[in-house]
């Protein structure tokens, strides 16, 4: 039984904190692939709030480790006040990015929501990358690699500190799923902070019934679960349309099972739908199989909602 009877669409429309041009076209790709249309379907109310407006990515290189550091910062204020706007309306705020540098941006507004309400917080990470470089680790620059450590604290600080702590999360509330990709720092990072990884070994050894059962073993009545979801997480055969793709990742199949059982917790509160790049895609393959995903995600398949 979801909280919410109403959906929030936030389009974000940026490739801000990427090197690949192209996901700023995702939002629109979406609703393309009729993501209103689908979730209404289910019984949500739908408010499409429109695209937000930000600055025009100026392609520079990296300076002092970063590329738009500025740009970056003022995207995710407009996503930030968006965000906020939403939950303090009582509604499931679903940003539709726009690449992952805007996490940093929606999910200090939910720990900041989170924490005066009094929940809980924890938070899937589906992707490919784990995201927790910094401007001293990264090897691109890209900040669309870095909302992780952004968000425990540790990354610029034009981008930490935004959700009123020091830290968004402490290192127990995120848990990373589809994991192939880490960096040779981030590896480092990841076991000094002691972050949960469910990395694609572990859901090739445990299968995704396992793998989905240990990382929401403590979400409750309580938990306010948020899913921060990079579309590359899933195999390019099944997502072509995206700006770093890794092979090796879950199927269509194995990523329903993850959504259902996500949707069976009944805590979902909010929604990063980040990464999809239409430039790259297939026919809008990607931004169908997202629908298809979000869909059940948002209980298609639940007998009894
Ligand atoms: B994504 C890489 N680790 O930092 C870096 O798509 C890739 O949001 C980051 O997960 C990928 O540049 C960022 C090599
Ligand atoms: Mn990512
Ligand atoms: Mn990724
Ligand atoms: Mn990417």
């Amino acid at each position: 039984m979801s909280t919410f009877t109403t959906v929030e669409l936030i389009g974000a429309p940026t490739d801000i904190g990427a090197s690949v041009r192209g996901a700023g076209m995702g939002p629109d790709a979406l609703r393309v692939a009729d993501i209103a249309g689908t979730l209404s379907r289910l019984g949500f109310e739908i408010v499409d709030r429109g695209n937000l407006a930000g600055p025009a990515t100026p392609w520079t290189e990296p300076a002092n480790g970063l590329r738009h550091l500025d740009e970056v910062v003022t995207w995710n204020r407009s996503v930030y006040a968006a965000v906020d706007h939403a939950l303090a309306a009582g509604h499931l705020p679903l940003l539709m990015g726009g690449d992952h540098c805007l996490a940093v941006g929606s999910i200090s507004a939910i720990a900041w929501h989170a924490r005066r309400r009094g929940k809980k917080l924890r938070v899937l990470w589906l992707d490919a990358h784990s995201d927790v470089n910094t401007e001293r680790t990264s090897p691109s620059g890209n900040i669309h690699g870095m909302p992780v450590a952004c968000l425990l604290g540790h990354g610029p600080e034009a981008l930490s500190g935004w959700s009123g702590e020091a830290a968004a999360l402490e290192h127990d509330a995120i848990r990373f799923l589809g994991i192939r990709s880490v960096d040779a720092e981030e590896k480092a990072a990841i076991r000094a902070l002691g972050l949960n990884v469910f990395d694609m070994r572990h859901i090739d050894e445990h299968g995704m019934r396992t793998t989905m059962t240990e990382a929401l073993q403590d979400i409750d009545e309580g938990t306010h679960l948020h899913v921060s979801f990079d579309l590359d997480c899933l195999d390019p055969d099944y997502a072509p349309g995206v700006g770093t793709g890794v092979r090796g990742g879950p199927t269509w199949r194995e990523m329903q099972l993850c959504m259902e059982m996500i949707a069976d917790t009944g805590r979902l509160a909010s929604l990063d739908v980040v990464e999809l790049n239409p430039a790259l895609d297939v026919r809008n393959r990607t931004a169908e199989v997202a629908v298809e995903l979000i869909e059940s995600l948002f209980g298609k398949s639940t007998l009894v909602r």
